[in-house]
Formats: structure tokens, C-alpha cells, sequence
């Protein structure tokens, strides 16, 4: 097997993990909630192998793992598996990396022509009793919530046109139906996107397809009551760049963002493109909702350039993260209305936005996301696919209120925070969230800090003791042990 880069990539926090466990009775320092009851899992990709090829995006490539914290009658339990693809699986048995460039098929091995390229690494879902591992690039993967086995390829059934689906689905808080988008839908820097939407039990109802301005790197989406909205922003992709043996992902600094708006239970005749700013890029949305004056509303956390310095490196952008101008902005438009989105800075600089589940669809007056500490001077750990993990787990109101704050110590990072709803009224329920923190530069110490989400700066009511190296997390999705029961 050969080495690793000394690289970020694959360095520190960020270096491979080489084994797959099941740990039980975890240490609990404090007190875990009783409603905390059921299991956080968590999208954690791993090089398994070295890469034969230089890729600027290759932080977007290791294979899916999936963690889980699992949380029974006051004991807490830890595994994590790999989501066994078939790519990883050709790997596995080969004993060496044979894909090349993320999403660039042009750049494998001869042997693995053809092969389904799903790594899944980004975003566990659980809808209709499946738990399913997600990554834009690829159909989903569906694993067993107890054992983290996996199940295989997901296309309901057979059903599923797109030969994508997104990582970013979206979970009517009412309803419980699962919106969900494909882009590249129909192959490789197609302009096609896919549109869809299954019942509470898991069933797909339709799916349609649609075409882009432009073929786009479309991260994630939002649906309102009665509306669904696509973003696009000016990250593009190229056939003949792929061919040619490019990347993925060039930014355009000079392309304007769109935002495709059509009733989210229409057809898809009936979009409309509203014109956003140039430049613009956005990974994540807190979620979107209509007022009562028939304004579409939707926050999410945008920069003016591409978000990964790689990706902008490899545009010939040369912008510190600093000149980027990270803020939380709301983007709000009128059916009925102008052909442009009008925009309002409504918050600070960071991401992973989260809402309640329970408002998902509709208003929300408030939300956590993570952020930096702007009194810090140190600069922040290195680690995930950014080299740069956020201190501080944030609530902002929506509503004028002051936000509130926890700030890690300096070697500590904060992965994506998943919410625990309460039962209890006014209660604003609980987070969870992964800290990582540095030792030295091959050792680290992990754990899973729960906090009254109305009350951060309280600090963590409890913290689960990981006594087993993690990876840095993508995304999370917290079930609770109602719903893991009805798993098919
Ligand atoms: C992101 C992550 C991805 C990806 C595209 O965090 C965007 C953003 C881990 O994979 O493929
Ligand atoms: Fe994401």
C-alpha cells in the first residue's frame, strides 16, 4: 500500500482511520436527558488508499463511513462501518485506489470502467424506516440501522429515473413526506434535474425532471407549504474539461446565481427563474417558508466566491477565506412578483444551519448553526474537508434577540450539531454534537456534548466520553427510538 500525502488532507485530525468497531458502555460525564433516546448518526468519510492521481477536490472523495452514538435507557453505545459500495469494495480487494478524480470517471484504472462510483460519504437520512447514505453524485445507499450493514443501491424499487439524488433531501415537519432533487440527473455535467417526493411511509408519489440554467454543483434545496426552491449558483461543470481528464468544479465569478421556484406538488412547467447576485455560492439553507403577505423566504449561509479554497484555486480565484464575505442571508421573493431575488444579510459568518424538524416547510424563529469565535486570535484546528473546523456552536434568533454561544477550547472543532425536540412546552430541546479535539499531530481525544439547545452558554449537560478515534463528520441525522422501530 503506498503512503499518504503529508498533506492536510490526510494529516492530523484528517488522517486515515484503519479499523471499523463496536464499543459499548461509553463513559457519561453528567447527566444525559431522559429524551435523548435513540441514535445519532453521522457521515464520516475515510481514504481507505492512497491516490495515484493530483486532485484539488480529492477532500470530497474518500468513501462513506457511518457513525453511530447510540443512546438506550441512559447507556450510550458507539460503531462506525463502511457503507460497503462497490467501488469500495473493488478497492478493498484490489489493496490500492482505483478511481481517480472526484467525479471523473475519465481518470480511473481501465478495470473499474464502468463500475458504479458512489462513495455516499456526505448525509445519513432516515425516511419511511430507511436509513439511507447520500451523496450528490451517486443514487443512495441503504444500510441497516442496527448492524450498519449494507443493504444496497437505492432507487425505490426500481422506480427512480435520476441517476443522482441529492444529499440534502427535505422532511415536511407536518407531513412527513421527503422532497428530494437529482442534478447531473441524466449523466456526467447534464443540465438535468430531477425533482421528486415520497409519502411518510417511503413510497415515491412522482418525479419529474427539469433543466438548469447551467450545469451546477446544487449542494441543497428548500420546500416551503407550497412551494419547492432550487438555488443554482455559479459553480459549473464541463464534459470535454471531464474528458480531458479536468475538474470537476470550476466557480465563474462572473455567472449570476438563479433560484428556481415552482408549487412544490406542480409541474415543473410551471418554474419560474428568479435572477440572484453573481458569483454567489451557498452550500445549505436553514429551510424556507411563506409569510402572510405571500413572501417566499429562504436563509442560507453564502460567501461571494466558491466556499473551498480548492475549488477556487483550481477557478484561478485567489481569495482568502477572510475576502469571502461569509454571512447567514435571507433571500426573498414573490411568486407573483419581480424576476429578482432581493436579498437581507440576516446573520454572521458560518454553516451547517439547523432548523427544528418539526418546522421544516414552515416559519421558524430560530436556528443553530456553527461559526468561528470572532475574539479568537489562534487560528482554527485543522481538520475536515475545509482544514478548518468551527469553535463555536451558535443559536441565532431570527426575531432581533441577542444570539448565544459556546466556544470549544483552542484545540477543539465542532462537527454539524444534530436537534433532539422536546416534549416538555417552551422547551427548545437539545443538541448533540461531535467535538474533535488535537493532542498532538497523530493523537486526538472525541466526544459527543449535549446541550439544552436554548441554553448554550450554559455549556454541555452531559458529554460521552468517544474512546476511539473518529473522522471529521459531513452531515448527521439524529432518530429517534420511536422511528428507528418502524426500520424496514
Ligand atoms: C460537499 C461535500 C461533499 C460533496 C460536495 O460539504 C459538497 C460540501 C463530502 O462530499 O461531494
Ligand atoms: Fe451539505
Amino acid at each position: 500500500m503506498s503512503a499518504f500525502p503529508q498533506t492536510p488532507h490526510f494529516t492530523g485530525l484528517n488522517r486515515p482511520l484503519t479499523e471499523e468497531y463496536d464499543l459499548d458502555d461509553l463513559v457519561v460525564e453528567g447527566t444525559i436527558p431522559a429524551e435523548v433516546e435513540g441514535t445519532f448518526f453521522r457521515a464520516v468519510p475515510n481514504p481507505t488508499f492512497a491516490p495515484f492521481i493530483e486532485d484539488p477536490a480529492i477532500a470530497l472523495s474518500p468513501d462513506g463511513m457511518v457513525a453511530a452514538i447510540r443512546f438506550r435507557s441512559g447507556k450510550v453505545s458507539a460503531a462506525i462501518r463502511y457503507v460497503d459500495t462497490p467501488r469500495h469494495l473493488a478497492e478493498k480487494a484490489a489493496g490500492r485506489a482505483l478511481f481517480g478524480k472526484y467525479r471523473n470517471p475519465y481518470t480511473d484504472q481501465p478495470e473499474v470502467a464502468g463500475y458504479d462510483r458512489a462513495t455516499v460519504n456526505t448525509t445519513p437520512v432516515f425516511h419511511g424506516g430507511r436509513l439511507l447514505m447520500t451523496k450528490e453524485d451517486s443514487l443512495a445507499y441503504q444500510v441497516d440501522p442496527e448492524t450498519l450493514a449494507t443493504v444496497g443501491r437505492f432507487d425505490f424499487g426500481g422506480r427512480l429515473k435520476s441517476q443522482t439524488f441529492t444529499a440534502h433531501t427535505r422532511i415536511d415537519g407536518k407531513t412527513g413526506e421527503m422532497f428530494f432533487f437529482g442534478y447531473e440527473a441524466q449523466g456526467l455535467a447534464t443540465r438535468a434535474v430531477s425533482y421528486g417526493y415520497a409519502d411518510k411511509a417511503g413510497n415515491l408519489v412522482r418525479e419529474q425532471m427539469f433543466e438548469a440554467p447551467y450545469a451546477a454543483m446544487m449542494h441543497d434545496f428548500t420546500v416551503t407549504e407550497n412551494y419547492a426552491l432550487f438555488p443554482v449558483y455559479p459553480t459549473k461543470t464541463d464534459l470535454a474539461r471531464l474528458k480531458a481528464g479536468g475538474d470537476h468544479w470550476i466557480h465563474d465569478q462572473e455567472e449570476h446565481s438563479w433560484l428556481g421556484v415552482m408549487p412544490r406538488y406542480g409541474d415543473v412547467s410551471e418554474m419560474k427563474w428568479f435572477k440572484g447576485p453573481k458569483g454567489v455560492y451557498s452550500f445549505h439553507m436553514f429551510g424556507a417558508f411563506e409569510d402572510a403577505d405571500g413572501n417566499l423566504h429562504m436563509d442560507q449561509c453564502i460567501g461571494n466566491s466558491a466556499l473551498f479554497y480548492f475549488i477556487r484555486e483550481a477557478s484561478g480565484i485567489f481569495m482568502h477565506d477572510r475576502e469571502v464575505g461569509h454571512r447567514v442571508e435571507r433571500w426573498t421573493v414573490r411568486w407573483e412578483g419581480a424576476a429578482e431575488v432581493q436579498t437581507t444579510v440576516a446573520g454572521p459568518p458560518g454553516d451547517f444551519p439547523v432548523i427544528p424538524a418539526a418546522q421544516q416547510g414552515y416559519a421558524y424563529d430560530h436556528a443553530w448553526m456553527l461559526t468561528f469565535n470572532p475574539q479568537r486570535a489562534v487560528p482554527p484546528v485543522v481538520g475536515g474537508v475545509g482544514n478548518a473546523l468551527f469553535d463555536t456552536l451558535l443559536r441565532i434568533d431570527f426575531t432581533g434577540k441577542p444570539p448565544q454561544a459556546f466556544t470549544l477550547p483552542p484545540n477543539g472543532g465542532f462537527n454539524e450539531p444534530v436537534h433532539v425536540p422536546s416534549r416538555e412546552p417552551g422547551h427548545e430541546g437539545w443538541l448533540l454534537a461531535v467535538a474533535d479535539f488535537e493532542l498532538s499531530p497523530d493523537s486526538s481525544e472525541h466526544a459527543c456534548l449535549i446541550f439544552n439547545a436554548g441554553d448554550l452558554a450554559a455549556g454541555p449537560v452531559a458529554k460521552v466520553i468517544l474512546p476511539r478515534r473518529q473522522r471529521p463528520q459531513i452531515h448527521g441525522c439524529w432518530v429517534s427510538a420511536e422511528k428507528l422501530a418502524t426500520a424496514k
